[in-house]
């Protein structure tokens, strides 16, 4: 028996845009944005290449900033069904090594190799043979980060990319997380990350030195969370059969609410929380979900999917805001509200709903 667990997390390269790369060679090389037209209405990126990264290009970023940081860029329709098939394969080729594995979406698992099924032992040595027949078998890079635990194995995987592999020996953990700006904290959204800057609280090292209770105080429950995990404590196990098919969070409310603004703040406060928990399981999904129960008991579903993945808040609030609207809401009386998210790493045909209809148009 191994002393320390063997976790590898394996993620994708610019996975749309390689895809992309790789079955359009005469993008090669080239700046690729793969998401709505800049042209279009509401577009936003869903990758983009490291070719436009370098002009400050990124995920969720609206079509039109990127086309005015890299005029040169050239946009893309994503293709879903190839992204799919592309995942499929690397998860074929993570179960020749281990049947735990545990995907997170699309591009990115985390694998226990602490016992592998080839009996290889080392854990660098499973990552780079699986980085190599990933590229053999379907064209494409993908950067490792090995360690004893998930958390430290999901940032190591970042830091080299592309075609990285990280490997943070057990002794190196609390050193390593003493150093890890507070950003990269996997589970810490932008909005904690400017709290915990504001305090003065930089890096892992910073929050080491806070108290367990100064940690619950601020940041509630997630606080005895990085009260352990710098001190690199996670003993979290890689789930294989967690697959998560939705997130959201609902409200009853002590009496039925028949105002619009007080729908939209009850809204607003559900949407915080949904994102909240998105963040701190490092979700992003494609659908988001409005339910909606009247007075009299009936119920009412409402959906919008997005050709890309989000879970920011003001996408899930203003979304669930429109969908609410949409729902005719006048003479209605609403007793509870609940907003979900949907469609993780099961990728379904872009949804495209009429605009009258009052759906957001995306392309
Ligand atoms: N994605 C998306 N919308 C986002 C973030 C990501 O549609 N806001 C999609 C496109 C990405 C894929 O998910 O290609 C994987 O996401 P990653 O965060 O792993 O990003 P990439 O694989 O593109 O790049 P990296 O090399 O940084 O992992
Ligand atoms: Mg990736």
């Amino acid at each position: 028996m191994a002393l320390h667990r063997k976790i590898i997390h394996i993620d994708m390269d610019a996975f749309y845009a390689s895809v992309e790369q790789r079955d359009n060679p005469e993008y090669k090389g080239k700046p690729i944005v793969v998401g709505g037209k800049p042209e279009g209405r509401g577009g936003v990126v869903a990758t983009a290449s490291y070719e436009a990264r370098k002009f400050g290009v990124r995920s969720a970023m609206p079509s039109k900033r990127a086309k005015e940081l890299c005029p040169d860029a050239i946009f893309v329709y994503p293709r879903f069904d190839a992204y799919k098939e592309a995942s499929k394969k690397i998860r074929e080729i993570f179960y020749r090594y281990t049947d735990l594995v545990e995907p997170l979406s699309l591009d990115e698992a985390f694998l226990d190799v602490t016992n592998d099924k080839l009996n290889i032992g080392s854990a660098i040595e499973i990552a780079k043979l699986i980085k190599q027949q990933i590229k053999e078998e379907t064209g494409l890079t993908a950067s490792a980060g090995i360690s004893s635990s998930k958390f430290v194995a999901k940032i190591a995987s970042d830091l080299q990319k592309p075609d990285g592999l990280t490997f943070v020996g057990p002794s190196k953990i609390e050193g390593f997380m003493e150093k890890l700006p507070v950003e990269k904290f996997f589970g810490v959204g932008k909005v904690t990350a400017n709290k915990m800057k504001k305090m003065g609280l930089h890096t892992g090292g910073d929050l080491k030195k806070m108290t367990e209770e100064e940690l619950t105080k601020y940041f509630g429950k997630s606080g005895r969370f990085f009260y352990k995990i710098v001190r690199g404590i996670d003993n979290r196990e890689v789930q294989p059969h967690r697959e998560h098919k939705s997130m959201g969070a609902e409200d009853t409310f002590s009496y039925d609410l028949t105002e619009e603004d007080e729908m939209n703040e009850q809204l607003e406060k559900i949407a915080q929380t949904v994102c909240k928990r998105l963040q701190k399981y490092n979700l992003k999904g494609r659908t988001i979900t409005l339910k909606i129960k009247y007075h009299d008991f009936k119920q009412i579903t409402r959906n919008q999917s997005f050709p890309y993945l989000i879970n920011d808040f003001e996408t899930i609030f203003s979304t669930s805001k429109q969908l609410l609207l949409n729902s005719n809401i006048d003479d209605k009386k609403i007793r509870l509200l609940g907003i979900s998210i949907s469609n993780f790493i099961a990728l379904t045909g872009v949804s495209k709903k009429k605009k009258n209809n009052g759906q957001m148009e995306l392309f």
